[in-house]
């Protein structure tokens, strides 16, 4: 069962040329520097009801912590794959809205569209597209719609980003479903409505996080996220998920306050279980994801130099 999912028939329509892609970034942008490549994943995968798809179960995930992370690690100097659901927010983008059509610009008297410097809005345009420019190069973005699709993706990457060793960091944002029904008990066409009850049967998702943290990429710092809606189970949850797959740092989060708060979960060298919350402070403008990453790459770095 568990590579039933990388059948060909699974296989992404753009998956030979979004691998071209990542190799040429990396041989172009990213060989030989001594800053980390980031991995990012981001947003929610569909699960296909059909082969010819009309409905599908989807997750409440926005892609929010992938695309802010991103700039974030861009900011610090990463380099960065971003592996992201197709139409989730997007690094730098994900800031426009369209409040920003009438008050970030206006028609000069040559009727050139211009961003207005009197604005709030405006000053922030110019600052983001600023920012967007000045990173673009050191960023690779490759889209997902469906699970399978992005396991076919994580292990492409993977087996590209192994050679650099302790110089790739995962950062596992996504959520990902935990189950599917394999091709071979999809329908081929659009389910047919009755007035029975229709039933389903989902079966488990392969678990991935053993194969990547253990044998495609063993010597890279890995960091995945654990959510649960019950915050009474979460730290027992993101340990069993340590020992399991032996990942260097969960980041625990629940639903409902996953934007003011995480914990980091880690093991010490002596197998003690080390727990740090990391939240944002009421008056404190800056975005969680910041103190994220800033708190991630000093134990990233704690743990380079005990290597
Ligand atoms: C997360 O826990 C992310 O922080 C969120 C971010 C999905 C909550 P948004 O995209 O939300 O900013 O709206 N991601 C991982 C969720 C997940 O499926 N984890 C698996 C699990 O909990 C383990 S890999 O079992």
């Amino acid at each position: 069962m568990s590579d039933d999912i990388f059948r060909d028939a699974y296989k992404p329509a753009e998956y030979n040329s979004n691998i071209s892609k990542a190799k040429v970034y990396l041989t172009t942008c990213a060989i030989n520097c001594d800053s980390p490549i980031v991995l990012v994943t981001s947003g929610g995968t569909t699960v296909p009801l059909e082969c010819n798809t009309v409905r599908f179960i989807d997750n409440f995930s926005t892609g929010k912590r992938g695309s802010a992370s991103t700039e974030y690690f861009l900011r610090r100097n990463c380099y960065v794959i971003l592996l992201h659901r197709s139409g989730s927010l997007r690094p730098f983008f994900r800031h426009f809205d369209a409040n920003m059509v009438d008050e970030a610009f206006s028609v000069d008297e040559r009727d050139d569209l211009v961003v207005r410097k009197d604005s709030e809005l405006g000053k922030n345009f110019r600052s983001i597209y600023d920012a967007y420019h000045k990173f673009r190069n050191k960023l690779l973005m490759i889209e997902f719609e469906t699970c399978s699709e992005y396991l076919w993706y994580l292990r492409g990457i993977a087996n590209l980003l192994t050679s650099y060793k302790s110089n790739a960091i995962y950062y596992m944002a996504a959520a990902v479903s935990d189950y599917y029904i394999p091709r071979d008990a999809m329908s081929e066409h659009k389910i047919q409505s009755s007035d029975a009850a229709l039933d389903i049967k989902l079966f488990p998702v392969p678990k991935m996080l053993g194969h990547l943290c253990n044998t495609w990429s063993p010597e890279a710092f890995s960091v995945t996220f654990k959510l649960e809606t019950d915050s009474t189970i979460l730290i027992s949850k993101a340990e069993r998920s340590l020992q399991r797959y032996k990942q260097n740092l969960v980041i625990g989060n629940t639903l409902s306050d996953r934007r003011v708060r995480v914990t980091f979960i880690s093991h010490s060298k002596d197998n003690v279980l080390k727990e740090r919350l990391c939240e944002t402070k009421g008056s404190d403008k800056s975005e969680l994801e910041e103190l994220i990453v800033d708190e991630l790459l000093s134990s990233y770095r704690l743990w380079l130099s005990s290597e």
